[in-house]
């Protein structure tokens, strides 16, 4: 079939029309449908027309919904972007290339649909959808990420097959307005569904459910025409609570007999004794149910919602919920997935939410638009705090767009229906009006109606709020900040004008080997008033399974092609410009805390321990004090072990009784255990687990591991001098189990903070990634070796030092580096030496056993054992990784127990890995790295924290590495 040149949708030219949002739409609502309707999820015929106007006629074949073509076998091929368009027209102008989807099925229509309203509703469809009934133009939808419903009443035929056409251009006018930070698509990435209705049916359901118990419940009924019947009510109940009649249907339009679309709406109500209220610890739901009946009693329609009884208020600079000022753990969060690009399924979601509850994360940023409904339904179940965002950024055209009334409906109509949809969820405390698309009429046009339409929560927008953040003129009663240095928000609560709570949108940019600073932000947030969290920038690392071998995307096929944030041979994660893209902002799109197949980042860890429910706050003569951190929980819901780790390899264990104590209160508990009086250095942890089973984590899952130390390390004596030092004529020391000396590194290769902050371009200027040993000097002193040797930076001479004595079992090495004053702020100084092949295990006391660095340390202190292969993170694009921060002394050994031991003069940062700083940075990817059979041993007298330059503030100066002299020793011996 053709398409007709006079079909008005396609005359219309909706794709290049910002005033045209919808047409044919039926207004968004709050009733849920999805459980009684008639999926039409499947494989449709597709075919792809270079430009929305083509006709159509060519081959058919075929395309999965929901889901993208860009990753279903076209030539349209996925293209990640941050800021910029990816074309150059001015909005609302697309390109002359316009990819147009038209997918068809047939829709049997069920023979009892008769005389009931038939609805369709597609889930989401990128960038504007067109919906055909046998031909017939029905409607017009924009939005990529909210549901379009058409009523197809009288357009198919109960009992019989109509043909049903969504034809889906990619670009369009509101694709300005959709410029976020992710892959551009095309496609339909949600379900799509049927379902009927009686004629006269709920339209709306409004809930109101206070932390007092009282209820309010508000229906809105709506027919296509005609009046409201005599008799007709509504009756509801809550988990088997009668709700009580507060008005009958007020008429809307009954006596002056107008066509209005309303009907008419009713109140009902209800004061729930000894109400359990919700918050994001205990969320607790009740199951509220809203009849519609006719004059006879019997039921015409229904609607089917969990609610949850909380307040949401700010008081002062505090943002509240249920009177509490709770903290924001947040994250930001898209609709991501590695095979499907943008479509998730509800267990997708769940495992999502289920991971962030088990590393201490409270607060969802739907991150830059609506979320699929199922993310609201689970964030409401688990608990979560969420800010629900608008689908509105128009970056790369802001300033012109924020203001260009062209645009007004498109603004109101987003926000609108984003608060229309999910204006029942308890999880949802705040309204965010979109991201990054400057500040104008537009925005204030928008906040005017949701301030009207939902009093109950406030309202966000950083585009708002960066003209003041306590400017109470602007659209945002937040002050959400993104990336702002921790110093400006600390001096903004103690300057006295603070006037707003101060949440970051975005903070922590967690690209690559990242967040640096994280526990610094938050002993800052914990201890300033007026600071009260904000989301790490992101969730998702959005790498798209690839295969290698025809750089195709693998599509919904792939389950079982990656394990542990690592894809199989043959493939790998694309990010930027993996897809040929002309025009891609590279590994950007790589910047979340968890892979792309949601393996958590060590940051994960971290953040576990930072938000730790329970806390030593510390070790006195009485005991240990431990303190309860949450807000509205006691601890009954955890269990807790004691476990005493001694320097000498000890260690104890016990059970404990954790304290009856309500959030906030902290009380002394005695020390478990009698402190040996040998053993050196002293560390006591409480592992604390899920008592029971929890919604999101079987018992005994790790919740946190909270730790002191009782006792310092003691400096152990000099030792003797035995045996030989053998050195080669350069002065190398010359050891069986060494397949390189140690010798001098100032280098690391470059995180993508390094590069991105502009660390990386210094150090390569400098030549620190290319240093030249030259030994300067030998000397021998009896068994002793000195050896000096200098590398020759751009900017000036290091002078490096080592002098070898042997001990008991081995060689003691003492160090120094003297850095000119120009070689201010390297990667590191310390030494690499290489193993021979078969030292497998690495075995350590010290922080662990995840991955850590100066600026990101918070593990506890124990012996740790990992097998050196799973030493190393996979960070997408291969970079300094793998690194353990406060390492006193490891083992790395065969399976015979043959290998190497290592003591360490002070705790240091130590790195384990296949691979030399030069094979990291020489590769895109990591398939492209080839492990080295022995290990790559880094022992760093100084190495510069991460901090989080690639997008925000880089570390903080205390984790700078400093020229001058640096001295370090360490004890090597042979197992
Ligand atoms: C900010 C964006 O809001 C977010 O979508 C993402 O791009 C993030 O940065 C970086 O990954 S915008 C940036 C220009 C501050």
């Amino acid at each position: 079939m053709n398409r007709d040149p006079l079909d008005p949708l396609t005359a219309l030219r909706p794709w290049e029309a910002p005033e045209v949002t919808s047409w044919g739409r039926l207004p968004m609502n709050a009733v849920d449908r999805r459980s009684e309707s008639l999926p039409l999820d499947g494989d449709w015929r597709f075919q792809l027309l270079p430009v929305p106007d083509a006709p159509v006629g060519g081959p058919w074949s075929s395309a999965h919904v929901p889901g993208v073509w860009t990753m279903q076998g076209t030539d349209d091929l996925p293209q990640y972007l941050n800021i910029r368009m990816p074309f150059a027209e001015f909005p609302p102008l697309t390109p002359s290339a316009n990819p147009t989807g038209v997918y068809e099925r047939e829709v049997s229509v069920p023979a009892d649909w008769a005389g009931r309203r038939i609805v369709l509703q597609v889930g989401a469809a990128e960038s504007v959808l067109l919906v055909h009934v046998d031909g017939r133009p029905v409607g017009i939808s924009k939005d990529s990420h909210l549901a379009a419903e058409f009523d197809l009443t009288g357009l198919v035929a109960p009992g019989s097959s109509s043909t049903l056409r969504l034809t889906v251009v990619k670009w369009s006018d509101a694709s300005h307005i959709e410029d976020q930070d992710q892959w551009w698509h095309g496609g339909i990435t949600r379900s799509v569904l049927l379902y009927a209705t009686d004629p006269l049916h709920l339209a709306d359901v409004t809930v109101r459910a206070a932390y007092s118990g009282e209820l309010r419940v508000d229906c809105r009924v709506r027919d296509a025409g005609g009046a409201l019947p005599e008799g007709w009510y509504v009756s509801g109940d809550l988990d088997g609570l009668p709700l009580t009649q507060d008005t009958e249907f007020d008429r809307l339009n009954a006596e002056d007999e107008r066509v209005s679309d309303f009907l008419g709406e009713a109140r009902m109500g209800a004061t729930v004794p000894e109400v359990r209220t919700w918050n994001a610890e205990t969320p607790e739901l009740y199951g509220l149910t809203v009849r519609l009946h006719r004059s006879d009693g019997t039921v015409a329609d229904m609607s089917y919602h969990r609610i949850g009884f909380r307040d949401v208020e700010i008081v002062g600079r505090d943002l509240l919920v249920n009177g509490e000022r709770v903290y924001i753990r947040g994250v930001n969060r898209h609709d991501f997935h590695p095979l499907t690009g943008r479509t998730v399924s509800y267990d997708d979601m769940r495992a999502d939410l289920v991971l962030l509850k088990r590393f201490g994360f409270n607060a969802i940023r739907t991150a830059h638009y609506p979320n699929d409904p199922g993310l609201y339904d689970l964030a409401d179940e688990l608990g979560f705090y969420v800010v629900d965002e608008a689908d509105i950024e128009s970056h790369d055209h802001a300033h012109e767009i924020a203001d260009d009334p062209r645009y007004l409906n498109a603004f109101v109509d987003r926000v609108s229906r984003m608060v229309l949809r999910d204006k029942n969820h308890p999880s949802v405390i705040i309204w965010s009006l979109g991201n990054e698309s400057d500040y104008g009429a537009n925005h204030d046009a928008a906040a005017g109606w949701v301030r009207r339409h939902d009093p109950t929560r406030p309202i966000q927008y950083e585009g708002a709020a960066k003209l003041g953040w306590a400017d109470p003129g602007v659209a945002s009663d937040i002050a959400c900040p993104m990336y702002a240095p921790l110093e400006d928000c600390v001096a903004h609560a103690l300057s006295g004008e603070q006037t707003k709570p101060l949440i970051q949108c975005e903070y922590s940019h967690a690209m690559g080997n990242s967040n640096g600073t994280l526990a610094d932000h938050w002993a800052a947030i914990e201890s300033t008033p007026g600071l009260q969290g904000g989301f790490i920038w992101e969730f998702w690392d959005h790498g798209i399974l690839q295969r290698v071998s025809d750089g195709r995307p693998v599509g919904r096929g792939g389950a079982g092609l990656y394990d542990n944030g690592v894809a199989a041979p043959g493939y790998r994660w694309a990010y930027g410009g993996d897809f040929g893209e002309r025009l891609h902002d590279g590994a950007f799109i790589a910047d979340g805390v968890v892979f792309p197949d949601r393996t958590p980042k060590p940051v994960m860890y971290e953040h576990r321990e930072i938000a730790a429910p329970v806390r030593i706050e510390a070790y006195r003569h009485e005991g240990i004090v431990l303190g309860n951190h949450q807000h509205f929980r006691g601890l009954d819901w955890l269990s807790g072990e004691w476990e005493l780790s001694l320097a000498d390899g000890r260690v104890l264990t016990a059970p404990a009784e954790l304290p009856d104590l309500r959030p906030g209160q902290t009380a002394a508990v005695p020390l478990p255990f009698a402190l040996p009086v040998d053993g050196g250095e002293a560390w006591l942890t409480l592992r604390i687990t899920t008592a029971r089973e929890e919604a999101w984590a079987p018992a005994g899952t790790v919740v946190c591991l909270p730790q002191v130390r009782l006792r310092e390390a003691t400096v152990s004596a000099v030792e003797n001098r035995s045996g030989t030092v053998q050195v080669d004529d350069d002065g190398l020391l010359v050891h069986p189990l060494l397949a390189a000396a140690p010798a001098l590194s100032l280098w690391r290769a470059p995180t993508d903070n390094d590069e991105l902050g502009g660390m990386a371009l210094r150090w390569r200027a400098w030549g620190l990634d290319a240093l030249v040993r030259k030994v300067v000097d030998m000397r021998w002193d009896g068994d002793q070796v000195t050896v000096l040797a200098e590398y020759a930076a751009e900017v000036g001479v290091v002078r490096h030092v080592q002098v070898f004595t042997p001990v008991e079992g081995g060689v003691r090495i003492e160090e120094s580096a003297e850095l000119p004053d120009a070689l201010a702020d390297v990667a590191r100084v310390g030494s690499v030496f290489e193993t021979v092949p078969g030292l497998d295990l690495m075995e350590w006391y010290g922080p662990g056993p995840w991955e850590s660095y100066p600026d990101r340390r918070t593990a506890p202190v124990g012996h740790h054992s990992v097998p050196v292969d799973e030493l190393f993170t996979p960070y997408l694009r291969p970079q300094e990784s793998g690194g353990r921060n406060g390492v006193r002394h490891f083992r790395l050994s065969a399976p015979d127990a043959t290998g190497i031991a290592v003591a360490l003069d002070e705790p240091r940062q130590v790195s384990v890995t296949r691979f030399r700083a030069e094979d990291l940075s020489s590769v895109a990817h990591h398939d492209q790295l080839v492990p080295r059979p022995g290990c790559v041993v880094h022992i760093d007298a100084a190495h510069r924290g991460l901090g989080t330059a690639s997008c925000g503030p880089d570390t903080f100066p205390s984790y700078l590495v400093a020229p001058g002299v640096h001295r370090w020793s360490w004890t090597l011996r042979a197992l």
